[in-house]
């Protein structure tokens, strides 16, 4: 099973993969949580240069950063993860190129799926779980957590570009995304979470519990 967690910037999304990882373990599923980018040797260092460098990458070499990242993960870490049967949990994966480059950058969603296609392969997540918040709630989020990655410090209407870009993705795989209302309080959100895995993983629950 493959699963991707996917928001903008400051939905929780740390925070919820983190009680999902309890749940998981009490339910003895196995599992391996990656972050995009990174997850790799090579990965890693991609996302300092992204994230941390001051190169004043432009949008298109940004872009291809991100998805030389993806194509790594894939076939170093997720796709041997899921031929042994375990659980992949993605904080982040091909979504967020289509929102925050195809729609945030305005590079254009075509070409971002495309690239996608070529990283990823057939490797796509068996569910979506989108962690909804407002892009003001998520900024307000980050600025007391004074996180200032280069994407981070960007401003509100880029944050409700991406977040736009994000519902275009919605309508368009309605079998795939599950939306969560980020606004709750942690606890709700995770309830929410764990409610629309049930169904995938009721099996598991020892006596049917
Ligand atoms: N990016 C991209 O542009 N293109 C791509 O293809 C990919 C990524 C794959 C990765 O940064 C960056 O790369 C990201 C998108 C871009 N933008 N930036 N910068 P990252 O990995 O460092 O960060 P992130 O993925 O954006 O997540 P984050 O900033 O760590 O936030 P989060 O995981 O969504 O949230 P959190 O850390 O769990 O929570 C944030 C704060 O809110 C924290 O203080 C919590 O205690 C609080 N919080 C969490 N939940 C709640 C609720 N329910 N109520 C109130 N407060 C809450």
């Amino acid at each position: 099973m493959f699963i991707s967690i996917e928001g903008i910037d400051g939905c929780g999304k740390t925070t919820q993969i983190k009680l999902l990882a309890e749940y998981m373990s009490q339910l003895d599923v196995e599992f391996t949580i990656v972050r995009e980018p990174g997850g790799t040797k090579a990965g890693e260092e991609i996302r300092d240069i992204l994230l941390h460098k001051e190169y004043h990458l432009y949008s298109e070499s940004e872009l291809l950063l991100f998805m030389a990242a993806r194509a790594q993960i894939v076939r170093e870490v997720i796709r041997p993860e899921l031929e042994k049967g375990k659980t992949v949990i993605a904080d982040r994966f091909m979504d967020s190129s289509v929102a925050y480059q195809g729609v945030g950058r305005r590079l254009g969603r075509e070409i971002v799926q495309a690239m996608n296609s070529f990283a990823v392969g057939e490797t796509v997540p068996d569910i979506t779980l989108y962690i909804d918040v407002p892009a003001d709630v998520a900024i307000s989020r980050m600025r007391k957590e004074r996180k200032n990655d280069k994407i981070e410090m960007e401003s509100l209407d880029f944050f409700e570009r991406v977040r736009k870009g994000y519902e275009k993705l919605i309508c368009e795989n309605r079998k795939r995304f599950v939306v969560i209302d980020g606004k709750q309080s942690e606890e709700r959100v995770q309830a929410d979470i764990r409610k629309s895995l049930s169904v995938l993983f009721d099996e598991k629950k020892p006596n049917g519990r």
